[in-house]
């Protein structure tokens, strides 16, 4: 029986060791994970990379998912959702890093599996990014394991010595007279705050890293971009003597509140790509590859690109998932070198049959060499509205074709200009469900008034854009009907070139009641827009804009 009886001499049962609790474990791994994710863009943005791991992943999970995304809209990822897509990513890490760090408590082997795994994902994210470097994304990725890890392990032990104070408290002396003598570090009071004060600083620090990172990208762009001077062009789009409308960005031919001006500010212009996170080019470094079939394939640096004569059209871009109605739609001034230029310079073989803009971020846009007749305008652009092309439009260089919805041939940030037939190549759109072909429909819009404004019987203007740009199609007339009335001639503004929307305005008597307003346009070839709906997929939407108004 004495055997059963502890010997009093051997060491007492080892307690067990003071652990974080759930809550604070949890905390410590969401911390650490933004630990991770900030250093790491702090880390690849030093490095002028202009991808981050973030938007590697991002990317990467666009790419996989690119099934669901066939039927969805190329509008898809508008401004709004791209900000969405980027919170969802960092909730889901830092949700991850909360588990990691309760699973860390007991087996610490497990965060460390689990931030190296994070690291993985975003190295093998960059490696199919092209705008990430896997060099650079390596870097990053490793010292953002490292920073993640050492939070982790840190704050957890941080949070585990509140509880070993909290467990040898009572056996402390404790002297009544003097409570003060427990405010020692060791105390779980003053562990606690100092678990709470590391994890705060460490979760600031991880924001300011990623901030600074994006800043330091974001800066080399911003400020080659400001440096910038637009040559004088050969040919200005706006003729002197034109008038006030077409001079300038932002004004109307008409004196219409709401009606969209003829030429869209660069600030207001719709932008649509899949670029989770803008490239952001340095034009010190970028260049521009002529290749494919031609007879002289060559690369040319932005200094060279500038220094080439350049011209300014005003061209009306659009993109083909824009609704009948809709503002994927706008008209700006284009500055740059004329496509054609580079084109006879590269010398295209006969048998090419298509041109094929790629960008940096490795889109593609791709239309027929049959489009690119003298009369039509495409240009390889510089310029916006008489300003360095913004980073959201394509910075430093992008296509302009007139008269083709954007996803077959406006490509942004472009890098590479590709000569091949037509079967042997599929821009990024056309195989998740878009038209190899897509010139732009005639359409038209009725912008004022507005659904809802309130009106008052006698003189209302009704006015809108109407757009069918390219040669030999531009816009001829607008009618306008008024219920099941005759179609009424809208008056017609003017325009720099048939590549351009056109605003119309009609003056109507408005009678009291609830009324239908529908708008038709019709184009230089002379057809009529139809009013038959479509929907944007495959090739865009057709039907009559209209509106049901009330007037009191
Ligand atoms: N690199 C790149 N270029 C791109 C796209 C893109 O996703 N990536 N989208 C195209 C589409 S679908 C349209 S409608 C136009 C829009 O140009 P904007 O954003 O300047 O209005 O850009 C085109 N160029
Ligand atoms: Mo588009």
């Amino acid at each position: 029986m004495t055997d059963l009886i502890a010997d009093p001499a051997s060491p007492p049962a080892a307690p067990a060791p003071a652990r974080a609790s759930v809550g604070e474990a949890r905390l410590a791994g969401a911390v650490a994970a933004a630990m991770a994710l900030g250093v790491g863009e702090l880390v690849t943005g030093l490095g002028a990379s202009s991808q981050s791991l973030i938007g590697s992943v991002g990317n990467g999970f666009i790419r996989q998912s690119g099934g669901d995304l066939a039927r969805t809209a190329i509008s898809l990822f508008q401004t709004a959702d791209k900000p969405a897509l980027i919170i969802g990513i960092v909730v889901i890490c830092l949700l991850i890093g909360a588990a990691l760090g309760v699973a860390s408590r007991r087996r610490p082997w497990i965060g460390a599996v689990g931030f190296a795994t994070f690291g993985l994902i975003g190295v093998w994210a960059a490696a199919s990014d092209p705008l990430a470097s896997v060099g650079r994304a390596t870097i990053g990725a490793a010292v953002a394991v490292a920073a993640g890890l050492g939070t982790l392990t840190l704050l957890l032990r941080l949070a585990a010595s509140t509880h070993s104070a909290a467990a040898a408290r009572p056996e402390r002396p404790v002297n009544p007279e003097r409570p003060s003598v427990r405010d020692t570090p060791t105390t779980p009071h003053a562990s606690r705050r100092a678990f709470f004060g590391w994890t705060a600083a460490a979760g600031a620090f991880a924001v300011t890293a990623a901030v600074a990172g994006r800043a330091a990208v974001q800066g080399t762009s911003n400020a080659a971009r400001a440096a910038i001077r637009l040559p004088v062009p050969t040919k200005r789009a706006v003729p002197v003597g034109a008038p006030a409308s077409m001079t300038g960005p932002g004004v109307a031919s008409f004196d219409v509140d709401g009606l969209s001006p003829y030429l869209v500010p660069n600030h207001d212009f719709y932008r649509i790509d899949t670029a989770l996170v803008v490239p952001n080019v340095n034009p010190d470094t970028w260049s521009l590859k002529v290749s494919g079939m031609v007879s002289n394939p060559f690369e040319i640096t932005f200094d060279e690109l500038m220094s080439l004569p350049q011209i300014e059209e005003a061209v009306t871009l659009s993109c083909v998932s824009n609704e009948v109605g809709g503002k994927l739609v706008g008209n700006a001034l284009w500055q740059g070198v004329p496509l054609g230029t580079l084109l006879q310079h590269a010398g295209v073989q006969p048998d090419a049959s298509q041109v094929v803009g790629r960008s940096v971020d490795g889109f593609t846009a791709g239309f027929p060499t049959a489009a690119l007749t003298a009369d039509r305008t495409a240009i390889v652009a510089v310029g916006m509205n008489g300003e360095p092309l913004p980073v959201l439009h394509g910075f430093p260089a992008r296509l302009v074709v007139a008269g083709l919805y954007g996803y077959v041939s406006a490509t942004k940030w472009l890098s590479e200009i590709h000569l091949t037939t037509l079967d042997a190549f599929d821009g990024y759109w056309i195989p998740r469900g878009w038209s190899k072909l897509a010139p732009i429909k005639t359409e038209s819009r009725i912008d004022v008034p507005r659904s809802g404004a309130p009106l008052q019987a006698g003189t209302i203007p009704i006015a809108g854009v109407a757009w069918a740009p390219g040669p030999g199609r531009g816009i001829t007339r607008v009618e306008v009907q008024v219920d099941d009335g005759p179609w009424k001639e809208a008056t017609l503004g003017a325009v720099l070139s048939d590549s351009t929307w056109r605003q119309w305005m009609l003056a109507w008597e408005a009678t009291a009641g609830t009324h239908t307003l529908r708008v038709r346009a019709t184009d230089g070839t002379g057809e009529t827009q139809t009013g038959d709906e479509a929907p944007p997929e495959p090739d865009g939407a057709t039907g009559w804009d209209s509106r049901r108004v009330t007037v009191t």
